[in-house]
């Protein structure tokens, strides 16, 4: 019996897929098609793969073409199987001709015609690209328009600046370019929001009454009850309003939120957050902007929004009289937590999430991290964790609201309550009267 083996995503399967699967199961007597998992896809960059795992694998069963189905989870895999199922021959599309050769001291490599015409991303983009608008004067949309030529189904065709000189020539060639708001909304179905944060709420409201879904940098709002009126007209209007923080969709991030709620280091005594930059430009606003919704997002994602109380120490320099570095201590009923943000003192930017069997340590900058460890008593039990993050976070963050936007549900990572925390408790530091200072 001769055995034929084949790997694919295949997400959306179409008639290029089958026309392979059939050439690949002619190839032989017996075909076992390994199907991509979801985090090995990301890892070799396919991060806008519409079906489940389990959806393409119940795709690929439907054409009756194959004897096995297998989950292909790790680079390197191949050789594994190759030498577990006893394989004959290897098979894949011409677009990868010669990358499997190595291959060849295993078993047979044979690359079979692609089928021209047709392509998942091409699916994908068929349906109509939903259309982005920038706004803001930081040189960091650069940045997001950058990371959204990774993104199926988006494009962005306006951007709105008082500040274009800071803008790259990529950004300065988009279709629309203007300083007036309310012509950009006319121009897009949503927008991104990276204005100062006093902008935000006014900003966010116009463009949910204009129908526009909104992506907003953090925090959303300077008070909570705006940040609750503003999600309560989204949900009136069938929109998306996300809450924008990078970290939130960084995978080493979210794994290890996975671990910690999973009890892998036992009860969570402290989390402890430390984000310092020197080199923002924005002296005109209060230093734990820059940081303090990034710093809280652990906080706040594992120990909760319940705190019993909370305190605010400021250092205030004296020239710019604004917050060069702020230390908030929080008080559960069974732990505790502090954050300390700088935006012109610099520290280590570490993460150190503290527990009744061991600790997580994620190295600075953690906040744009591929990898941590978990840390125990006997270090020969100490385990460390990579999981590859191309651009910070931001295109997977960009991926995560246009799904939102194409299911017409909220599928993001951070929830409101943690929206509402953290405007509540960004406030709370513009009330002189409740906060510290040094
Ligand atoms: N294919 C094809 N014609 C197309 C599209 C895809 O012959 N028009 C083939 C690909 O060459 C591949 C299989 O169909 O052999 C599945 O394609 P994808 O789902 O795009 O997955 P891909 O990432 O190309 O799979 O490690 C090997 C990769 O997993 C190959």
């Amino acid at each position: 019996m001769i055995k034929v083996i084949t790997y694919g995503t295949y997400d959306l399967l179409h008639h290029g897929h089958i026309k392979l699967l059939e050439r690949a199961k002619a190839l032989g007597d017996y075909l076992i098609v390994g199907v991509t998992a979801d985090d090995f896809d990301k890892t070799r960059g396919k991060i806008n793969v519409q079906q489940s795992l389990i959806e393409r694998i119940e795709a690929v069963k439907a054409t009756g073409l194959a004897d096995e189905i297998i989950i292909e989870e790790y680079e390197g895999q191949k050789i594994d199987d190759i030498k577990k199922y006893d394989v004959d021959i290897f098979t894949v599309g011409s677009d990868w001709t010669g990358q499997f050769d190595y291959l060849n001291e295993y078993c047979e490599v044979v690359y079979l015609e692609r089928t021209k015409g047709i392509s998942s991303s091409e699916l994908r983009e068929e349906k109509r690209a939903i259309h982005l608008g920038l706004v803001g004067n930081s040189a960091f949309l650069n940045k997001v328009n950058d990371e959204s030529e990774y993104v199926n189904g988006l494009q962005i065709t306006s951007l709105c600046t008082d500040n274009l000189e800071v803008m790259n020539d990529h950004l300065k060639n988009i279709d629309f370019i203007t300083n007036d708001y309310s012509k950009l909304l006319a121009n897009v179905d949503a927008v991104y929001i990276r204005s100062l944060p006093n902008e935000h709420y006014d900003q966010i409201k116009q463009a949910l009454n204009m129908g526009k879904h909104v992506l907003c940098e953090s925090p959303l709002t300077l008070d909570e009850q705006q940040n609750k009126e503003l999600f309560e007209i989204a949900k009136s209007k069938n929109l998306i309003l996300m809450e924008a923080i990078k970290t939130a969709y960084a995978t080493a991030y979210r794994r290890l939120l996975l671990l910690v709620k999973s009890g892998k280091i036992g009860d969570v005594i402290s989390v402890d957050a430390t984000c310092t930059s020197l080199q923002s430009r924005n002296n005109d606003w209060p230093g734990i902007y820059e940081w303090g919704p990034t710093a809280l997002l652990p906080v706040l994602q594992i120990l909760g929004t319940d705190c019993r109380e909370f305190k605010i120490i400021s250092h205030i320099n004296r020239e710019t009289n604004r917050d060069s570095f702020t230390k908030i201590d929080f008080l559960y009923d069974h732990s505790v937590a502090s954050i300390k943000v700088g935006d012109g003192v610099k520290s280590e930017g570490e993460l150190i999430v503290s527990g009744t069997k061991a600790y997580v340590y994620v190295p600075a900058p953690w906040w744009k991290t591929d990898y941590f460890e978990i840390r125990y008593e006997n270090q020969n039990d100490n385990k460390r964790y990579f999981y590859q993050l191309d651009g910070e976070g931001i295109r997977h963050e960009l991926v995560s609201f246009i799904k939102s936007i194409e299911n017409n549900r909220y599928l993001g990572n951070i929830d409101k309550q943690i929206s509402y925390n953290i405007s509540m408790i960004i406030s709370t530091h513009e009330n002189e009267s409740l906060i510290k200072k040094i």
